[in-house]
């Protein structure tokens, strides 16, 4: 308004405007060592815009842990107003670790004098690089009694160097390595199994070179099935010398079958009391043989066998007076034989082994 009352108006429009990007925060290290072969995580980044406040970060770029080799991942933010903000953070994917070296063979390695020496060598593994190599230095004088040392070396891409060394000790005048086994053991079967635990002898052994060790297999004490088991024995001493030997563990079954007549019908008394028919089922259980032989005879007629019959087989037994000794009729399929006895029926079995069972009534 001025002086005369005029008044006069007018607008200004103000538009704030954001124009400064985010700002990154790394969180961590950077740049950040990462030894080869293990678990990488990015730790990540923070974003805070001054007028937006906290910004979502992404990150792009890949790290490989197996390859040592030094990596770049970036990180990127956006505020609303479409104000980028980018960082880096570099990833040194170092080896730092030396191969690991396995010798083959003894150490001290004991060898015989004036025999040719070969070096059992070693292997190197190496937790980042496929596969190291491994060279060997040292001298061995098979004609000179005495330590020798060997050293291995193996180095990764990276520049580690890993060194082991061997004590090769050459020894002179040393009996040549023997076995000698015992004879062969025969044991009975335990009762009621098809096999038996058994001990046998220790073999003696002579010779060598240093400590001997003898392996026998199967061990003293283990249980052995029946028939001819072969263990085999090997002595092996300081220097690797071997020998050999072996022997039979013999396990015979000498348990005979039991047999059974279990009966289906009930026994029939025919007009003579004397006479009686029975029907009935035969089974035999035995350690080993899984199908024994079971046979019949009268108790009044010793030269009568009847049989062989098998597990399950049916049959009729009829008790004669005064009839001829027993004979053998096999009448009905499902029956494998009607017997006709004088006395009493026995009952008995054998296995393939050859054992008998007592005869029951
Ligand atoms: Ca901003
Ligand atoms: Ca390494
Ligand atoms: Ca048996």
């Amino acid at each position: 308004m001025d002086t005369s009352g005029n008044v006069a108006q007018c607008t200004q429009q103000v538009t704030v405007v954001d124009a400064a990007p985010p700002v990154i925060t790394l969180v961590g290290a950077n740049p950040l060592i990462v030894e080869c072969h293990t678990a990488f995580t990015d730790p990540g980044a923070t974003a805070d815009d001054i007028c937006a406040g906290a910004v979502a970060v992404t990150s792009s770029g890949n790290v490989d842990v197996n390859t040592p080799s030094s990596y770049t991942i970036t990180y990127s933010a956006t505020d609303p107003s479409g104000n980028t903000a980018t960082a880096t953070r570099t990833i040194n994917v170092v080896d730092s670790l030396a191969p690991v070296i396995a010798l083959n063979g003894a150490n001290p390695l004991i060898v015989p004098c004036q025999m040719p020496f070969t070096d059992p060598g070693a292997t190197a593994t190496d937790a980042c690089a496929s596969s190291v190599s491994v060279s060997a230095s040292g001298t061995v004088d098979v004609n000179t009694p005495g330590d020798y040392t060997l050293t291995y070396s193996a180095t990764d891409p990276s520049g580690n160097t890993a060194n082991v060394t061997r004590t090769v000790t050459v020894v002179c005048g040393t009996p040549t390595l023997t076995i000698t086994c015992p004879p062969d053991v025969n044991v009975a079967n335990d009762p009621g199994q098809c096999s038996a635990v058994a001990n046998y002898p220790a073999p003696v052994v002579s010779g060598g070179i240093g400590n001997v060790i003898v392996v026998c297999n199967p061990p003293s004490g283990s249980s052995f099935q029946v028939g001819t088991n072969v263990v085999s024995c090997t002595a092996t001493d300081s220097a690797g010398n071997t020998a050999t030997c072996s022997f039979n563990l013999v396990v015979k079954d000498t348990e005979p079958p039991v047999p059974s007549m279990v009966t289906t019908a009930p026994a029939v008394r025919y007009q003579n009391p004397s006479r009686v028919v029975k029907r009935g089922q035969l089974f035999a259980n035995d350690n080993c043989d899984p199908d024994p032989l079971i046979y019949i005879g009268g108790s009044q007629s010793p030269g009568f066998v009847a049989g062989p019959f098998h597990r399950g087989d049916k049959v009729t037994l009829v008790r004669g007076l005064s009839l001829t000794p027993g004979s053998r009729q096999p009448r009905n399929p499902s029956i494998a034989a009607e017997i006709t006895l004088n006395g009493d029926a026995l009952i008995w079995a054998t296995d393939s082994a050859g054992n008998v069972s007592p005869k029951s009534r």
